[in-house]
């Protein structure tokens, strides 16, 4: 199948709630496949890499720090548009603002204005899903 794929994390407080097996069950029970899967503690240097866009922000630092505090769960997702798909399950950035029916709004919640601590990430464009899987799946 060539159809889209997307890179979905989940993050170390998604990993260190158990809620790796909850992300992929909504994935899979949305229809998307499952096509890798990793449990990765990451480097400063591949997370410099995934969240180059952001370098130079407020929020970077610390964002690098709680994305290093912990293994994720990597997953190489595949369907049509599963892309804008999956974004649409994770919900919006602030898991407090985020829609219930979504990964953020049932599962995340504000932790002392944490807003990085949002269970999952997920790829915003065809480029930045192709980028995003060659750095946790350089074999793939
Ligand atoms: P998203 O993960 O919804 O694509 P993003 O790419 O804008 O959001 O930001 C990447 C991550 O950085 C996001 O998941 C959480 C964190 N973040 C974004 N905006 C933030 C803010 N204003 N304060 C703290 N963390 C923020
Ligand atoms: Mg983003």
């Amino acid at each position: 199948e060539s159809t889209e794929k997307s890179l979905v994390l989940v993050k170390p407080d998604g990993y260190r709630r158990g809620l790796s097996g909850e992300v992929l069950r909504r994935i899979e029970a949305k229809g998307y496949v499952p096509v890798a899967l990793a449990v990765v503690t990451p480097t400063h240097e591949q997370l410099a890499e995934h969240y180059a866009e952001h370098e130079g922000k407020p929020f970077y630092e610390p964002l690098i720090e709680f994305m290093s505090s912990g293994p994720v769960t990597a997953i190489v997702i595949q369907g049509e548009r599963c892309i804008e798909g999956f974004r649409a399950l994770a919900g919006a950035t602030d898991p407090t603002a985020a829609l219930p029916g979504t990964i953020r709004g049932d599962l995340g919640r504000d932790w002392g204005l944490k807003v990085q601590q949002n269970i999952v990430h997920g790829s915003d464009s065809p480029e930045s899903a192709a980028r995003e899987i060659g750095i946790w799946f350089p074999n793939l």
